[in-house]
């Protein structure tokens, strides 16, 4: 009904100010207008309530985005932070990434024992000359700047599933380890708690001064190889934010992202008019193009919004979802999609 209200107010401005968009930018727009938070997966529902307070009182889209990450990082039982899977080794190891209206950019790689990576990230960016920081270097660095070291908790369902995975794989590669419990390849999986078996979190929002803002935290593909570095450590490739154009962020097999630089192809495919969806489209269509027969068997999914509060997703597989709050929703979307999953 929202959404209904939403898009007759947008076609009723679009008459008004009709040469200034193309047909198509507006093909398949949703509109949320500002202040706007985008977050992937059912849980995002929940960090975009976390962040709101921010946005609602007119505070910086970064606040919001970092009351986000701070949201999902504390929740131990989520597959975010400390909570995470850990690597083949056995060892929780963190990347997350942000990025502000002024191009400012932080991350870090490989980080142990500290609750909040994306805060790190943000240290990195406002007090250093670096972009991203990894390992023991980057544990120092938090360290000194007053984070304190935590043991991972691997969470029951976290512990059991690294124990099958032992037995069943050793160091064999499961490159789609994330669907592996599902009734039909694709099919989202849920842990025994309800959260949702994926294991990292990209936001992107627009702030009421029309301000853009992006960050990510993982603990990264389950089991990958200690040492491995995902898209949620690198800027344009698991998120990118450019305030004249839009921002776009992701989720899924991270090296699929980082070889096309996913997020940054997003937003230049907003830059020549595409609407976000679409824009997400063609480069989930670049994905599947360079190895048709890997797509098939992996998940990556964009989402994007454009200055306007445009937004959109597209995903490699169905079951792909993302959550939106603005003043006029409060949702869960579901990503349109390339494959759609087996019956
Ligand atoms: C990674 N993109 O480490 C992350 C994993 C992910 O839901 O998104 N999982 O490659």
């Amino acid at each position: 009904m929202a959404k209904e209200m939403n898009r007759r107010k947008f076609i009723s401005l679009s008459a008004l100010t009709a040469p200034l968009f193309s047909f198509k930018a507006i093909a398949d727009n949703t509109i949320g207008g500002k202040p706007i938070i985008l977050s992937t997966w059912d849980e995002g529902k929940n960090v975009n309530a976390a962040a709101w307070p921010v946005l609602s009182k007119k505070g910086r889209a970064l606040d919001a985005i970092e009351a986000g990450a701070v949201y999902v990082e504390d929740k131990i039982s989520c597959c975010v932070g400390l909570g995470g899977n850990p690597d083949r080794d056995g060892t929780v190891t963190l990347d997350a990434c942000i990025m502000d209206e002024h191009a400012n950019c932080g991350a870090v790689a490989g980080l142990e024992q500290i609750k909040h990576p994306l805060s790190v990230a943000r240290k990195v960016m406002e007090t250093t000359p670096h972009v991203l920081l990894v390992g023991n270097g980057a544990q120092k660095f938090a360290l000194q700047n007053g984070f304190t070291k935590e043991p991972a908790i691997l969470s029951e369902d976290a512990r059991k599933e690294y124990e099958s995975w032992l037995k069943k794989n050793e160091y064999q590669p499961t490159i789609n380890i994330e669907n592996k419990n599902q009734n039909g390849p694709f099919a989202p999986v849920f842990f025994d708690d309800g959260s949702p078996n994926h294991d990292t979190m990209g936001m992107i929002a627009m702030d009421t001064a029309g301000n853009l803002s992006g960050g990510v935290t993982t603990s990264g593909m389950a089991f990958k190889i200690h040492g491995r570095v995902g898209d949620s450590a690198v800027i344009g490739a698991g998120l990118f934010v450019d305030n004249e154009v839009g921002a776009a962020t992701s989720s899924g097999v991270g090296e699929e992202v980082i070889r096309i630089c996913g997020t940054h192809l997003v937003v230049e495919f907003m830059r020549q008019g595409y609407s976000p969806e679409l824009a997400c489209k063609k480069v989930v269509q670049r994905i599947i193009k360079r190895d048709p027969a890997k797509a098939k068997t992996i998940q990556v999914g964009f989402v994007a919004m454009n200055k306007k509060g445009e937004y959109g997703a597209y995903s490699i597989q169905e079951g792909f979802v993302y959550a939106v709050k603005s003043s006029v929703e409060d949702k869960i979307h579901s990503s349109k999609y390339f494959y759609k999953q087996p019956a």
